[in-house]
């Protein structure tokens, strides 16, 4: 059948995004068919507004691209475009069409001010004499609670609110919430931008009196960020405020707004603090019922603050929301040492408790702690919160059944404790950046998938609004390097497209005057320029979204920056040793077992920042930037061999990631890389198998071992389940990816609480490999979204069967492979448009069969040649589709099934 179907349209990176201020978003599909060869040959974009005249009108464009920059009439704000992709195969007529929609945001129409309590008024907090109080939730603020009444005179026709906080907030509409996202607007450097939000409430509004409410924390506007001891009051602001403005539009084309101001009333409530790090305090008896509701008198309330009048810093937010993903049910609950309850969500996540409280008389206080792990005694081991205290008390009303769940904290942990009630039930909400799924792995060995589902949960639990480097002690901060080794894994199990686009401003913002980037964005906490391989993401991350994505604008966006962070590294350093300007230079950060010198580390990012913004001007028609840049590099890489690699090939320091930074970035003479290649392989020998990487080697090793020959070496690290290794915390238990080797070894127990913690993504950048280099999902070198695809599945180690999914920019990819008795069966899925270089791995090239037929007569596959012997390949270009290929398969006989150990 022909067919060619657009699917997967996006606005702006978004599916159907509410409350956008670009005036020329970006507009995209993804395309499928059901057959072999399916090729777009044209496309046609509309863009309608919502009287159905044509905004935008590409006509036909003959070509294959899928996604179109809008540049149709100027857009005007709070208004809902409807848009088509409509393809074209060889045939005359369209071969498949496809809608969506976006609709902007206010686009600067603001004439709301921001509100919240006059702290010169400020009710007094009286702190109730307990032991819940400390030194640290003393200081914080109390929630302010806001409302509003007004009239209506008939229900709406349509009706938006565009709201935000300093601080963080949860809106209501007559009782009712206007989203599932939490943690709104989301963390971003707010001495830059304030994102704001829209919200459909047509449904929520009704004719005679209305109720806006709203509840406000701190949030990262003025709560505990970071390891500051301070509050982050001193570096944004002291105290919470909101802001929003409602839109009531009616059929007639008259409408109503409705704006934050002095008519809004505020009072305290039920919720006494509230802190990200800290947790907060729920007094269920101050409930005041029917606050959020129509009818409720606040006479008694005081007149809220105006606390500012500046609406410059809000732009409409860009990446998806936080939201609660997934329900854990406690798998087990006991009595502790201490005599409290301890559930075990049986999963280390990130979220909060939904408390049931069943029988607890009014008064009864309730508190939840939270860990990552049990101490030798089975308490809570609490010592790596450092100084977050991830404590919520809950004080109950009094009912038969009370449900409490925090409303804005969030606390990394698998254990809660439970003290003050005993008949209680804990589930754990687990919440995350929304980003959405697009791949999955699997094989056949137990270890390897618990080794993927924890490099998820470390996702999950670190893709909270930000890229965190740990979601649990008083750090949860959005550390460069652990973000730049860890994308390419993020972005095979999700679109993070919208997510790193989001962040990258923020990086761009702590951007200093000298053109360092620093070492966290949003910068806090920390001054200095940021290190090699931290700074370096500032140039890394957005290449390799335009690489993965195909999206150059992005790449557009943080060119200039790119530029600048190259030229400071190299004016500081004219000898293009990268010595000076190095920051808090961590090295090879968390290595273990030995010392990559930090110079060659240094020297061998600063060669790769010069390469690809060399790249990034090339892409971008920069050409007389990109041949200064190629130069540089060229210059670099040719200091580095000078200062560090002997003519044997040997680098200084001879460690794993010396030899992986080289191999992977080039920077070795043609005719030194065997040679380092092989000082790499007998490294990893003489260590019995073992890695010696941190943060920065780890995401090379697989890759680069499979490069360079030696994939069976990358599986003995894969498969290695002693220390160091990843696969050895996943034999101790572990649900997450652990920010160190040794953060818990049977000889030692716990590493330095200082610095421990066990749910960190870096050390799980391997999970690229198992897409890229097991499955064998991948690209050319010069393709870009994966439009020249390849297909290079690689069995070994104890593996008999792997498979992996993905949902590319272009369309779908799978990649399974399974080896039974002496046959391998490969079956693959191609996206229309995308020419695949399949590796069909084979003992006898002459034997490989597709869909049961000798390979030659197929028509959509094209022998390229064989590679390797023995056990080598067959090379085939292949069109679009599904194909099952056959072939003959002696090397793995019968793989080593022994020892498929569940942990
Ligand atoms: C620690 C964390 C983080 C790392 C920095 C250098 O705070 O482990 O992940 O990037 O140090």
């Amino acid at each position: 059948m022909r067919e060619l179907l657009p699917y997967g349209l996006s606005c702006e990176l978004l599916t159907e995004p509410l409350g956008l201020d670009e005036p020329a978003p970006r507009l995209a599909w993804r395309l499928r068919s059901g057959a072999r060869g399916a090729r777009q040959r044209a496309y046609r974009v509309v863009v309608r507004d919502e009287g159905g005249r044509v905004a935008w009108d590409t006509g036909r464009v003959e070509s294959a691209r899928q996604r179109a920059g809008y540049a149709g009439e100027p857009l005007r704000p709070r208004t809902r475009y409807t848009w088509s992709a409509e393809v074209w195969d060889d045939a005359e007529e369209p071969a498949g069409r496809a809608e969506s929609w976006f609709e902007t945001g206010l686009m600067g129409g603001w004439r709301a001010s921001w509100i919240g309590v006059d702290e010169t008024v400020l009710p007094v907090f009286d702190p109730p004499v307990d032991d819940d109080l400390t030194a640290n939730t003393r200081r914080l603020s109390y929630c302010p609670h806001l409302r509003r009444s007004f009239g209506l005179a008939r229900r709406p026709e349509r009706a938006r609110i565009y709201a935000s906080a300093q601080g963080v907030y949860r809106l209501y509409v007559n009782g009712v919430a206007v989203t599932d996202a939490e943690l709104q607007p989301g963390w971003t450097d707010y001495r830059h931008r304030i994102p704001y939000h829209a919200h459909d409430v047509t449904g929520l509004l009704r004719e005679g009196e209305n109720v806006l409410a709203v509840v406000l924390a701190d949030g990262w506007w003025s709560g505990f960020v970071g390891f500051d001891p301070r509050r982050a009051g001193k570096l944004y602001g002291d105290a919470p405020a909101f802001l929003a403005q409602l839109h009531v539009d009616h059929d007639d084309g008259s409408g109503e707004v409705i704006v934050t101001d002095g008519a809004w009333r505020e009072s305290r409530g039920t919720l006494r603090y509230s802190d990200l790090l800290m947790g907060e305090y729920h007094d269920a008896r101050e409930r005041r019922d029917g606050w959020d509701l129509p009818g409720f008198d606040d006479s008694a309330w005081t007149p809220a603050a105006v606390t500012g009048g500046d609406t410059s810093l809000l732009t409409a937010a860009r990446a998806q929301p936080v939201r609660v993903l997934a329900d854990l049910p406690a798998e087990r609950t006991w009595r502790g040492p201490d005599g409290h309850l301890i559930a075990d969500l049986g999963q280390n996540m990130v979220g909060r408790v939904r408390l049931t409280v069943r029988g607890a008389a009014r008064g009864t206080r309730i508190r939840l702690r939270h860990a990552e792990m049990l101490d030798q005694d089975g308490r809570l081991y609490l010592a790596n919160l450092r100084r977050a205290e991830a404590t919520d008390v809950y004080v109950c009303a009094g009912e038969p059944e009370e449900v409490y769940e925090p409303a804005f904290t969030f606390h990394g942990f698998r254990y809660v404790e439970v003290a003050g009630w005993d008949d209680v039930e804990v589930t754990g909400r687990a919440m995350h950046s929304d980003t959405p799924w697009t791949g999955e792995f699997t094989c056949d060995d137990a270890m390897v998938n618990r080794l993927h589902e924890n490099i998820r949960w470390g996702q999950r639990g670190n893709f909270l609004s930000v890229p965190t480097d740990c979601p649990q002690r008083d750090e949860r901060l959005g550390w460069l390097a652990d973000a730049q080794v860890f994308l390419p894994t993020a972005a095979r199990g999700a679109d993070v497209a919208a997510f790193f686009a989001n962040w990258m401003e923020d990086v761009l913002a702590g951007q200093d005057a000298d053109g360092a980037f620093p070492d966290v964005a949003p910068l806090v906490c920390l001054t200095r320029e940021g290190a090699p391989a931290w700074g370096d993401a500032g140039v890394i991350i957005p290449w390799t979204l335009y690489r993965l994505y195909g999206d150059d604008r992005v790449l557009r966006r943080c060119y200039p920056a790119m530029t600048r962070w190259v030229d400071h590294i190299r004016r500081h350093n004219p000898d293009l040793i990268w010595r000076r300007r190095t920051g808090r230079h961590y090295g090879d950060w968390l290595q273990i077992g030995a010392e990559t010198p930090r110079e060659v580390l240094a020297t061998a990012y600063f060669a790769r920042s010069a390469e690809l913004t060399g790249r990034a001007a090339r892409v971008l028609g920069e050409h007389e930037d990109a041949a200064r840049h190629e130069e540089l590099a060229a210059a670099v890489r040719a200091a580095f061999a000078r200062e560090f690699v002997t003519e044997d090939g040997r680098i200084e320091g001879d460690t794993q990631t010396c030899y992986l930074l080289a191999l992977e970035f080039g920077l070795l003479p043609e005719h030194l890389r065997d040679a380092a290649a092989a000082h790499l392989a007998r490294d990893v020998e003489k260590n019995g198998d073992h890695l010696t990487t941190g943060f920065i080697g780890v995401s090379l090793l697989c890759p680069v071992l499979t490069r360079i020959g030696r994939a069976d070496l990358a599986y003995a690290l894969l498969h290695q389940e002693g220390f160091p290794g990843w696969l050895f915390s996943v034999k101790q238990g572990a649900t997450t990816i652990w920010e160190r080797w040794d953060g818990w070894t049977p000889e030692r127990g716990f590493q330095s609480p200082n610095m421990n913690s066990f749910n960190h993504y870096s050390l799980g950048a391997v999970g690229e490999w198992l897409y890229g280099g097991v499955a064998g999902i991948g690209q050319e070198p010069d393709s870009v979204a994966y439009e020249k695809l390849t297909l290079a599945p690689r069995p070994g180690g104890r593996l008999t069967r792997a498979s992996a999914v993905q949902e590319t920019a272009r369309g779908r990819v799978e990649s399974a492979w399974s080896v039974t008795g002496a046959t391998i069966t490969l079956d693959v899925l191609i996206p229309p448009g995308a020419e695949a270089t399949v590796r069909i791995p084979t003992s006898d090239p002459g034997r490989v069969a597709e869909s049961a037929r000798p390979i030659g007569e197929c028509g959509h596959v094209t022998v390229l040649g064989h590679a390797g012997q023995g056990d080598g390949a067959l090379v085939c270009a292949v069109a679009s589709g599904r194909y099952r290929f056959t072939a003959p398969w002696a090397a793995n006989e019968p793989p080593a099934v022994t020892e498929r150990t569940t942990s």
